[in-house]
């Protein structure tokens, strides 16, 4: 005699009235709650394969239940999300009379933001037919700019005047190094706006007694990075080299260059509620995105201050082929209310 939970496992009839959708089709294997059947000792291998199917090929609750008749309707969604960029950079370098310096860097901040998706009718009539999607984010930052590479402290100049007495005279010449503002550096900035447009497909699927909706999707980004190059330099030029009277220059130059990047997208999101016409699910949402611009270049100059001649600095940045962006959010889908005939 077969075990009446095998015959179910195996795709077989009779899964029960409770868990049969109001327009069943009775061909297809059904939910899976079923697994929620006593499982035989000696078939773990059945039950882990009944459970892959049930996620991959199962008709859903959710479809059953919460989709329904809407499957034809067009459904629109406003997510507000915060997530974490990672953005590996391949090289910065930055060159001056000072020397030339080069440093790699990965580059992590954090990020917020809204989207608004439209979900279409469900591709094809078969019940685990996926929809698609369309979503466009708008994206803030919390990103200072980075000093990706740093040589020295360059900044506003500073020349301290050495008076201890208070007299208004300097008591003694002031040392080259105490100079504050000296170095040169190259920063970047991921300036916001931050736009993002991804297609998709929503699988509605039952993992473990819960509907999970697999949105795997093609992701576009937009934005514009800035970077900034910096040099601060100071020279003694009375013929000591520590010690002033100096001159001194500050060149300081910034150039953003838009960047654009592709990749796939996967985002998990469950059914957590419902408000009046509003459904409410949270979302787990990964993307990896290829660039397809990474280099920007910036140069200045600026005069000495005593205009005995110019001082030049150059910087070079090119991010790594690959960045990547992981976060949760929360969906709010206008979605009445099913109504039966
Ligand atoms: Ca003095």
């Amino acid at each position: 005699m077969v075990r009446p939970e095998l015959i179910r496992l195996a795709g077989g009839a009779n899964p029960g009235p409770d868990l049969r959708p109001a327009s069943g089709n009775d061909s297809l294997p059904t939910s899976g709650r079923l697994l929620r059947g006593r499982t035989p000792r000696n078939s773990r291998f059945g039950w882990l394969f009944g459970l892959a199917l049930a996620a991959i090929a199962t008709p859903t609750l959710a479809n059953a239940e919460t989709l329904g008749e809407s499957d034809s309707n067009w459904v629109l969604g406003l997510s507000a999300f915060a997530a974490v960029r990672a953005i590996p950079v391949d090289s910065a370098t930055v060159a001056s009379q000072r020397g030339a310096f080069e440093a790699e860097s990965n580059r992590v901040f954090g990020l917020v933001g809204i989207s608004t998706d439209l979900v279409g009718p469900a591709l094809g009539t078969h019940r685990v037919s996926p929809r698609p999607f369309l979503r466009i984010d708008v994206a803030t930052f919390f990103d200072e700019e980075d000093r990706i590479v740093n040589d020295d402290a360059p900044g506003a100049i500073h020349v301290p005047v050495i008076d201890n007495n208070g007299d208004g005279t300097p008591d003694a010449p002031t040392p080259v190094a105490t100079i504050q503002g000296l170095g040169s550096a190259t920063g970047a900035r991921t300036e916001i706006p931050s736009l993002g447009l991804a297609i998709g497909l929503d699988w509605p699927l039952t993992i473990l007694d819960e509907v999970v909706h697999v949105k795997p999707s093609l992701e576009w980004r937009y934005e514009r990075e800035r970077i900034t190059t910096i040099a601060g330099m100071a020279e003694s030029i009375d013929g000591s080299p520590d010690d002033c009277p100096c001159r001194t220059a500050l060149a300081i130059g910034r150039n953003s260059e838009p960047f654009h990047a592709l990749g796939p997208g996967l985002e998990l999101a469950i059914e957590s509620g419902r408000l009046g016409f509003l459904e409410s699910s949270v979302f787990v949402r990964a993307q990896a995105l290829y660039q397809l611009d990474r280099r920007v270049q910036v140069s200045a100059s600026a005069p000495f201050s005593d205009v005995s001649g110019i001082l030049d600095v150059a910087s070079r940045y090119t991010r790594s082929r690959w960045d990547y962006v992981a976060g949760v959010g929360i969906r709010l889908a206008l979605k009445p209310r099913e109504r039966r005939p």
